[in-house]
């Protein structure tokens, strides 16, 4: 009997697998089409075992799809333009063009010995001018809309990457950069931005309808963060000038004891101010709003010694200054109601103005400000009224005074996409002194970026250096004129890169829109949660660009996303070199084999849990697929009767298995369709005991079976298997064919019914029980319950036979 070794057969299989081009899909057909990949890496030169844990189980599913008849497109590609890139080449000293290059080409033989079923002929890679033309087509098409738009604004700078970043990269509580952690910086500087803006509601529509995890879907709605209420006018007083505040609750409207504007509100010019208020002002504008916002636990203002009028008391009331008030969002004024806002009420309590509540709530503490709905009050005719309704009304009632009006706001900002960096496509525009900025006509791009550049960051884009780069003619007076030096930033080049797959080559847009229409959207997407808004809300966002004005059929581009887990070191700590608990996926393959590896990824847990990497687990892993190899092996080796075994028990269990494993895999439960197949595996080996081996049958069944149930999530040793059972006389080479593209098997109703069976329990022939279970029944499964049911009479006798009448009884002869 040969023995299995996964040394020896994966690279046999890797490479007939691409020597029969059995995963290459020809797009021209689109019938019955799958489209699944996983978010593509960047090129960092080591694919770590997080990529496996996401690589690794998209591979099973697309296998899965493509056995159940689908026509699968399942590839990857590189990230390869961007700051880590770059960085890394910076730290190495390599240019990031040689780095990249080299690192993929050591990515692709790592990802191979994984054995995934990529179509690696519908690969591409971000960096490639073949691809970044079209990166620089995109952004030319939104200019063209003027949807590209150059603005001066407070931007964030991050002061060790030496570069803007847009704000969905800036993350967590301390405001750092999503790539080195450094708390950013904030600058007032002329960039590139993206319109996404315009596209807010849809954005935020379209989310009801789709089949992402509501993680996801609630992160972008909170991003994208919209408010509905109004802009009511106040008055100022002894004036004609107004002022309008967006508030979210009109309904609190005559509890509003006090106005407060953000120090740079347009209105403090025409104002007379004293001037420490000047003093105020002044010093607010050296704060950013980061700081401002960090700054709102200890609030600070002055008055101005104005008032204005409150449009529902006629009521004067003072305006403040106050930087907790943001210039950026509403109107860059607020309407300050102390009794049910927490920062009014701070703001109120710290310098002794006064606090009316305006509704009474079950539970509140009226010597506290509370929020949320109840009864107005202290509000003339409104009295009585729920919150809810007051709304309504006084909104109403002030829109026919021509005070009021209704009003959406999103806190979601347009996208800047320029960077001061080298590694990205170069943003194809010129500048000309006498006819401003010009683009780049189609038919001229790529716009390269030039090679041999000295790429270390100084704040200034480093292309700025290279004259033969940036002095060019003006496209209209041909006279001199400067290429813009900023790059794309390199969620650009990731917004649309799925969009190619299915036409790698096609040359007059970035995709073929009859290929694009056959083949998308990407029907399942995999991939991690620090996506959740960044990539995700700009690949929507382009996407929906796209079918907008270029013929894209669809407008959403991922109809179902799934985010892995995140693996821990085996210590339970983030994995990290400086904590030395890096586990290496290449070793872990060439001492266990892949289809060990990928195993136990998928069955260490719940696939979107992740948790840490037990480094013993993978010996359970190879051990199950040593006793699957063998239990084969035992079968093929057996040379008797061609007789039909009929046994029921194997045949409930095997339907049972293939029943369990696919609807396991549709919901994506990889760990415990993995534990049916080694429960499956157990009761193959006790009934083998049981009933003969027989080459056709129940048995042919079975073992059939398991292989193609094994397929997705083992590939190697399956086609191994699969060969040897044909290859080896027992079922004969005709038809064969790799067990990728063979049938997913089907189960059979007849062997599940959910009905109940009623199996009587006897101790030496007396009836003492009865116990009800799901059918079908095996005779394991019969036995087990009725011990347990009938343990107390048996206590310590020794039970010297069973007797088994499937369905109906079992008998304990005991001593
Ligand atoms: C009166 C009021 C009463 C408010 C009340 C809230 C509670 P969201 O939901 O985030 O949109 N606001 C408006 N513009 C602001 C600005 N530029 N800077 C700081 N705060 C601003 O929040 C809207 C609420 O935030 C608005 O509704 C306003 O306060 C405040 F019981 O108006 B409200
Ligand atoms: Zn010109």
């Amino acid at each position: 009997m040969r023995r299995y070794n996964p040394q020896e057969i994966e690279p046999k299989w890797q490479k007939i697998w691409e020597d029969t081009k059995l995963y290459e899909v020809d797009t021209k057909e689109s019938t019955n089409k799958f489209y699944i990949i996983p978010m593509f890496p960047y090129p960092s030169g080591d694919l770590h075992i997080g990529h496996w844990y996401n690589f690794a189980p998209t591979d099973t599913v697309a296998r899965w799809r493509r056995m159940l008849g689908h026509r699968v497109l399942h590839t990857i590609g590189f990230d390869a333009f961007g700051l880590p890139a770059e960085n890394a080449a910076i730290k190495r000293n390599i240019p990031p063009a040689q780095w990249t290059k080299d690192n993929i080409a050591a990515m692709t033989n790592q990802l191979k010995t994984i054995g995934p079923s990529y179509d690696w002929t519908k690969s591409l890679t971000t960096s490639d001018p073949n691809y970044y033309r079209w990166t620089q087509w995109v952004f030319l098409k939104l200019f063209e809309k003027k949807m590209a738009y150059r603005a001066k604004g407070i931007v964030n700078w991050c002061p060790k990457d030496q570069t803007v970043l847009a704000n969905e990269q800036v993350v967590g509580d301390g405001n750092v950069c999503e790539r080195c952690g450094t708390p950013v910086l904030q600058k007032e500087m002329e960039q590139w931005y993206f319109k996404i803006t315009d596209y807010a509601e849809r954005l935020l529509k379209d989310l009801d309808e789709m089949d992402w995890p509501e993680r996801v879907k609630l992160m972008q709605a909170n991003w994208i963060g919209k408010s509905q209420g109004a802009l009511v006018d106040f008055k100022v007083d002894g004036s004609d000038e107004k002022i309008s505040v967006f508030t979210t609750r009109p309904d609190t409207i005559f509890g509003a004891t006090f106005m407060v504007v953000a120090p740079e509100h347009k209105i403090l010019d025409l104002l007379s101010i004293p001037g420490e208020v000047k003093e105020y002002i002044e010093q607010a504008s050296h704060k950013t709003e980061l700081e401002r916002k960090e700054g709102e636990k200890e609030k600070t203002g002055v008055f101005t010694g104005s008032y204005a009028v409150n449009p529902a008391t006629g009521k004067k009331i003072p305006i403040w200054i106050a930087d907790y008030v943001l210039t950026s969002y509403g109107s860059g004024a607020i309407m300050a109601v102390p009794a049910h806002d927490q920062r009014d009420w701070e703001f109120a309590k710290k310098y002794q103005l006064p606090i009316l509540p305006v509704y009474d709530q079950a539970g509140a503490d009226s010597g506290n400000w509370y929020a949320g709905e109840g009864i107005i009050k202290n509000s003339g005719q409104y009295d009585g009224l729920p919150t809810e309704q007051m709304r309504e009304k006084i909104g109403a009632d002030l829109a026919k005074g021509g005070v009021a009006k209704e009003q959406t706001n999103y806190r979601l900002r347009d996208w800047l996409i320029s960077r001061q960096r080298y590694w990205g496509p170069p943003i194809p525009v010129i500048y000309c002194e006498k006819c401003g900025i010009q683009p780049v006509p189609e038919t001229d791009l790529p716009v390269l970026l030039p090679e041999n550049v000295h790429f270390q960051p100084t704040g200034q884009s480093p292309l700025q250096k290279l004259p033969e780069f940036v002095d060019t003619k003006c496209l209209s007076c041909d006279g001199p004129a400067k290429r813009e030096t900023d790059t794309i930033d390199t969620f650009v080049d990731s917004s649309w890169y799925f969009l190619r797959y299915p036409s790698p080559n096609y040359d007059k847009s970035p995709y073929d829109p009859e290929t694009a229409k056959n083949w998308g959207p990407v029907d399942h997407y995999i991939g991690g949660i620090e996506h959740a808004i960044l990539h995700l809300m700009y690949a929507r966002f382009v996407t929906m660009f796209l079918h907008d004005h270029h013929g894209l059929s669809f407008e959403e581009p991922f109809k179902k996303l799934s985010n892995q887990g995140i693996i821990l070191g085996p210590d339970g700590h983030k994995m990290s070199k400086s904590r030395g608990n890096v586990v290496s996926p290449d070793e872990q393959v060439s001492s266990y084999g892949a289809d060990s590896l990928r195993l136990y990824l998928m069955f260490m847990g719940p696939y979107d849990q992740g948790g840490p990497y037990n480094l013993s687990g993978i010996t359970g892993t190879r051990r199950f697929l040593d006793r699957v190899w063998k239990i084969v092996e035992e079968y093929t080796e057996f040379r008797g009767a061609e007789a039909q075994s009929d046994s029921k028990d194997i045949q409930i269990i095997t339907h049972k298995t293939i029943k369990k494993v696919t609807q396991d895999l549709e919901r994506l439960d990889f760990n415990t369709a993995i534990a049916a197949l080694m429960e499956f595996v157990n009761q193959l080996y006790r009934l083998k005991n049981q009933h003969q081996f027989a080459a056709r049958g129940a048995w042919q069944e079975a073992i059939s079976a398991l292989v193609r149930l094994l397929a997705p999530f083992a590939p190697h040793i399956a086609d191994e298997l699969w060969e040897i059972l044909h290859d080896g006389g027992i079922w004969g080479r005709a038809d064969y064919h790799s067990v990728h593209i063979s049938k997913w098997p089907l189960w059979d109703k007849r062997y599940i019914t959910e009905d109940n069976v009623s199996v009587a329990i006897q101790i030496n022939g007396k009836l003492k029980a009865e116990v009800s279970l799901p059918t079908p029944v095996t005779e394991e499964v019969a036995i087990n319950a009725a011990k347990e049911k009938v343990a107390a009479q048996i206590t310590d006798r020794e039970i010297k036979r069973t007797i088994y009448v499937p369905d109906r009884l079992v008998n304990f002869v005991v001593s």
